[in-house]
């Protein structure tokens, strides 16, 4: 009893002292003030602190630093990261010593030695102090206790699995140290994970992260501005600047804060993926601002040798011209380890030339050679004269470019961007350069004779068939001059072959009510899945509809349009012919309650990010500038991996030259998504297009309707409803609430941003579609968005609307496309 008695005040005075221990906290280690478990070094400005700790889930103990003054502990640096104290008795007496060879030494409660750092120079009054930036420094303290600004040994030299601002990544070229990051084996793990961050000095420069000894991500080589394969490293951020210095002592990145009272870092996880967080006080968390691998092209060697990547394919993977898989049938079934092989031998005689590629993240460096010297041309020379040299490219893309970089023996992990990136200048021998045009010859000359014989053929055939859709047309009492053109350039299905598909119209193909007519799905004869728009015998309106989606559609490509495969015209039928979206239309997606769970976030950014650059394709790439008029939910498609098509292009118009705004007294679209100067007064340019999407933005976000929106506390539309959150820093509530807690929050918030942005009241505070797309892409500035137009609510928007407009429908709901015929 006696002895359980004393047991327990023993305890009782050890919990006392510890719990006194806990608040204690020094501001430098020296000679005779060592750290003991439960105190604290803490830095001058309160910004990090040193101790002793203990990860969830286990019973482990390390010695490290992390935030000061943020409520998650988050440990930035670990020193005992593979010799822990095992228990917490062991460690009550653990501490952190300074001795007099200036060596900070980690000791176990048995008073063994489990961690030191490395001895550099003995000095007379060592001191270790925790720097505000999270640096741990041993330094000497002169005699008048100001200390000499050397350090005899820092943490920043022995980084852990964060990359702090002011941290060097890289190597000091005289000492032989490298610094670099090791991934944690698991987030409650400390010890040393499978990945490293590091900056790879074979050949030219590249930062990377490496399983082992294997590659697993490359940023690509310097080029003067940024890493080549991240282009959304942009030198002007205003949130933190980077520099990379190479001189002949040291290479290394490094960056900073602009703002320091900003709390952010570069963190290697513990599955190799590096990326950037923001600490976000509204959130109390942490926020993921960029992932360094963004696509499955940032793979490393997805594409093997001499492949390359372009996420905006499909498949992704291509051989570089003048080469063919290695491996055909593998290469097929989307096994392209093998990669690709040259066509032709190169000469290495001086019949050798090059094929330039653009927008290119320059390939795997280490095998090459650089100098900062020399000319592109003296490079092209160069690379020409070495019979192994591959390939060549400009070092530093600064002021015209200059340098040379050159590969020798293969290429490997080249990836090609939509519009950013290098031109890397590929080495083939000149007969395949010339091939393609020879091959044309070639073809033409031998099927001559075949093709007068076909020309004959075909003539006799197209002037029958003519002659069949004249009379089809004559009755539609309008003249097809300006489809002609377009239909004589899609194919002609004959309604036989779709009545088959389609199980002669039956209802159980039945898709749904198109802006036309019903639409059916159908099964061509080699299996071909497709959808069938039939246009409704009456519809006069339909007949306009349809003649305008052949013109628009028929000459546009874009992987996120849906494609047109063909048309039927014969008699009185009129139908369009489509490839099939097995996962239909999105508003089937996100206006569900059980549907919705299943579309996460990063699903839903895809889809934001694939909407916009169709849309873009439409307002500026195409050949013709097309305003779409009708975009919402209900006409964008998903194929089978979720990949987003705009379709239903009934009410689009063109712009030809320098047109770039009309006006119609015939307003068509759906309420909801019209913009207030299209709604109101009928005109129509890009930018109402731009609203459109903002709307859709918003509504993918939120999974809720602009139109027919409730509050109970207000009685703003969703986009009210958004910008009051956004004002009030309570932007992550819009959030549809059966996404997954765990959703990347910065780039929900900076798409909410951008929506608010694209539904701005006037069209010139809208962002255009290029600038939409590359906001979605990069972390640009973003302008604060102005009150959006049509602010108030569907009340307002219905009276206002309605107001001298009458609609020439009149079951129109919610989604259904309107034409309202002005009364001015
Ligand atoms: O939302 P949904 O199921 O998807 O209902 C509509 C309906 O037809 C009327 O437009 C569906 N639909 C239209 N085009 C296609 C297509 N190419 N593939 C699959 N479904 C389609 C649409």
């Amino acid at each position: 009893m006696a002895s359980y008695c004393l047991n327990f005040v023993l305890c009782l005075l050890s919990f006392m002292s510890s719990q006194l221990l806990v608040s204690f906290s020094l501001s430098i280690i020296n000679a005779t003030h060592p750290l003991k478990d439960g105190e604290t070094l803490v830095s001058a400005g309160g910004n990090f602190e040193l101790g002793f700790f203990t990860p969830d889930n286990s019973d482990k103990r390390y010695l490290g630093i992390w935030y000061k003054k943020i409520p998650i502990q988050t440990v930035v640096w670990v020193a005992n990261r593979e010799e822990p104290l095992e228990t917490l008795v062991s460690s009550s007496a653990a501490m952190l010593k300074l001795t007099s060879r200036s060596v900070l030494e980690l000791i176990n409660g048995t008073g063994a030695v489990i961690w030191t750092t490395n001895v550099t120079r003995t000095v007379k009054n060592p001191v270790a102090e925790l720097l505000d930036s999270g640096n741990l420094v041993i330094k000497e303290m002169d005699d008048d206790q100001i200390y000499v600004d050397s350090y005899l040994w820092q943490s920043f030299d022995f980084p852990s699995h964060i990359h702090l601002p002011g941290m060097k990544l890289g190597k000091d070229l005289v000492s032989g140290l490298d610094r670099y990051l090791t991934s944690w084996s698991s987030s409650d793990d400390p010890s040393l994970g499978s990945y490293t961050h590091r900056l790879d000095c074979r050949g030219s420069p590249q930062l990377v992260v490496m399983k082992g000894q294997m590659e697993q991500y490359r940023y690509g080589p310097w080029n003067g501005v940024r890493f080549s394969g991240v282009p959304n490293m942009k030198p002007n951020n205003p949130f933190y600047t980077f520099k990379f210095v190479m001189n002949s002592k040291e290479i290394y990145y490094i960056y900073e804060l602009v703002n320091t009272s900003v709390i952010s870092h570069r963190m290697l996880n513990s599955d190799g993926v590096m990326q950037r967080f923001v600490w976000s006080d509204h959130v109390q968390g942490w926020v993921m601002y960029l992932t360094a691998q963004s696509d499955n092209c940032d793979t490393y060697s997805l594409c093997g040798k001499f492949g390359s990547c372009n996420i905006a394919n499909s498949p992704e993977c291509g051989c570089l011209k003048g080469f063919e898989p290695k491996s055909p049938n593998d290469w097929n079934a989307r096994e392209w380890s093998d990669g690709c092989a040259r066509k032709t031998t190169l000469s290495c005689n001086g019949g050798d030339g090059f094929i330039k590629y653009t927008h290119v993240k320059l390939p795997d460096t280490q095998n090459s050679w650089y100098n900062t010297n020399m000319s592109l041309d003296e490079c092209r020379n160069k690379c020409l004269l070495n019979c192994s040299c591959v390939a060549y490219s400009t070092l530093d893309v600064r002021a015209g470019g200059s340098g040379c970089l050159i590969w020798t023996d293969v290429l490997i992990d080249l990836k090609i961007f939509p519009d950013n990136g290098q031109d890397l200048y590929v080495k083939l021998n000149a007969s395949e350069l010339g091939k393609g045009k020879r091959r044309i010859w070639m073809i033409l000359s031998s099927t001559f004779g075949a093709v007068i014989l076909l020309v004959l053929s075909t003539t006799l055939i197209l002037w029958k068939k003519r002659q069949f859709r004249r009379k089809g047309k004559a009755s539609d009492g309008y003249t097809v001059n300006d489809t002609e053109n377009a239909e004589s350039e899609l194919p002609l299905f004959d309604i036989d072959v779709i009545a088959q598909a389609t199980n002669n119209f039956s209802d159980t193909n039945r898709l749904g009510e198109g802006g036309f007519g019903p639409v059916y799905k159908g099964m061509l004869k080699g299996g071909q899945e497709i959808a069938v728009k039939r246009l409704a015998k009456e519809s006069r309106q339909g007949l306009d509809e349809f003649k305008n989606e052949v013109i628009c559609i028929a000459k546009l490509q874009h992987r996120n349009l849906v494609k047109l495969l063909g048309c039927c015209i014969e008699g009185e039928e009129r139908m369009l012919v489509y490839e099939y979206m097995s996962n239909k239309s999105l508003n089937l997606f996100i206006f569900d309650d059980m549907r919705s769970k299943s579309l996460e976030w990063p699903k839903r950014f895809q889809i934001i990010k694939g909407i916009a650059r169709g849309v873009l394709y439409l307002h500026q790439d195409s050949r013709l500038r097309i305003v779409h008029r009708d975009l919402k939910a209900s006409n964008i498609l998903l194929d089978s991996e979720m990949n987003p098509k705009i379709s239903d292009f009934g009410m689009a118009r063109s712009f030809e030259g320098n047109e770039y705004e009309a006006q119609t007294n015939k307003v068509v679209g759906t309420y909801g998504y019209m913009s207030p100067e299209y709604a109101i007064d009928g005109l129509f340019s890009v930018k109402s297009d731009v609203y459109s999407f903002g709307v859709l933005l918003l509504e993918i976000i939120s999974s809720k309707r602009n139109r027919g929106f409730n509050h109970p506390d207000h009685h703003h539309n969703l986009l009210g409803h958004a910008w009051r959150l956004l004002n009030e820093g309570l932007g992550l509530e819009l959030v549809d609430s059966s996404i997954e807690v765990c959703y990347n929050a910065s780039e929900v918030l900076r798409s909410m941003h951008i929506g608010l942005l694209c539904v701005q009241q006037n069209p010139d505070d809208r962002p255009s579609m290029l600038s939409v797309v590359v906001m979605l892409d990069s972390d640009v500035e973003l302008p604060q968005p102005k009150m959006p137009g049509f602010f108030i609510g569907r009340e307002f928007l219905d009276k206002e609307l309605l107001s001298g407009v009458t609609t020439s429908e009149t079951h129109c709901s919610n989604e259904m496309s309107v034409t309202a015929v002005s009364g001015r």
